[in-house]
């Protein structure tokens, strides 16, 4: 991995990988692509080149990958779950047809491809404890059928044509720095910014409803081993479990209360997101992930807490 082009750099996990990428291979074009109206701005702007990368414009990332000589493509362009079931054509066409442009301009031009996947690629009949690597994978949301069928055409293009495609199912990333927009797990990103800005923090999903996440730095770690990996000791490729927690919103406003006593936490329904994270497992076995390319992940959500809290009140003068 050398001349990188990262398409959704300006996205939740688009702006901090571009940046980790830059300090990682400093003598190498790390390309941030955008679309209008998302511009780079500040230091992602001024650290290396972007360019306009709309997935649905296969002419336009054929111009970028020639002139950069790009030879692996961070494929971050997606709706997320719930924005997906209130745009379900949007999502497919991004999704599906950006990543049908992205593997024919990598099959012509040699690029290797990282397309994520989440724990939205599995459904109601999956397994919801520890599940497994290989199992049911029958989503009934828009995001959810997306994912699925990204794993596979991304699967495809490998043993039809050698093209050196590689994703990890991420489950929901907590960070920081960008937020994310219209996901259900944005609620363990949102309670961080409500604690430390001192607000009673409305949760839309559920006390008991557990799900898989972990912290944007673990995630980077995710993104880049991955493409990494000595590809002789891989068995799967699209898409590896991958988790670092598990946890409830009655957890983590447990934790949170252990460094801001007076944060207070109510309940509001969100029908959409509470149905859509009562499919999607409770926790995952990434042990072929562990086991094919070293995953290891580094925090859990006493040390996240810590440091997401930490991070918030130096950004908000708290
Ligand atoms: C979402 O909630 O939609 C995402 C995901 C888990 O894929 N964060």
């Amino acid at each position: 991995m050398k001349n990188v082009l990262v398409i959704g750099s300006t996205g939740q996990i688009g702006s901090e990988l571009t940046m980790e990428l830059r300090r990682q291979i400093p003598e190498g074009n790390i390309v941030a692509g955008y679309i209008p109206g998302a511009e780079p701005k500040g230091v992602l702007l001024e650290s290396g080149p972007s360019a306009v990368a709309d997935v649905t414009n296969a002419a336009q990332l054929a111009e970028i990958i020639d002139k950069y000589k790009i030879d692996t493509i961070y494929n971050l362009a997606a709706l997320l779950s719930a924005v997906a079931e209130a745009k379900p054509l949007l999502a497919w066409n991004i999704q599906m047809n950006g990543l049908l442009n992205i593997l024919e301009i990598a099959r012509e031009k040699k690029c290797a491809v990282f397309t994520p996947s989440s724990i939205g690629a599995f459904g109601p009949n999956t397994p919801h404890v520890n599940t497994p690597q290989d199992t049911i994978q029958r989503p009934k949301t828009m995001y959810g059928i997306t994912k699925v069928s990204c794993e596979l055409l991304s699967d495809y293009y490998f043993s039809k044509y050698g093209v050196d495609t590689r994703s990890v199912r991420f489950p929901g990333l907590i960070s920081n720095v960008t937020l994310p927009g219209g996901g259900t797990t944005d609620y363990a990103v949102d309670i961080y910014y409500a604690a430390v800005e001192g607000r009673d923090f409305a949760c839309p999903i559920q006390a008991g409803t557990f799900m898989d996440m972990m912290y944007m730095p673990d995630a980077l770690k995710a993104c880049i081993d991955i493409m990494n990996a000595d590809p002789a000791h891989l068995v799967h490729r699209n898409s590896f479990n991958v988790t670092a927690m598990s946890f409830d919103p009655e957890i983590i406003r447990k934790e949170i209360i252990k460094h801001i006593p007076d944060f207070k936490m109510h309940y509001v329904a969100d029908p959409v997101r509470q149905a859509i994270a009562d499919s999607w497992p409770d926790s995952m076995d990434d042990s072929c992930a562990r086991h094919e390319w070293g995953w290891k992940p580094t925090y859990n959500l006493e040390t996240m807490t810590v440091d997401m809290i930490a991070a918030l009140r130096k950004r908000f003068g708290k």
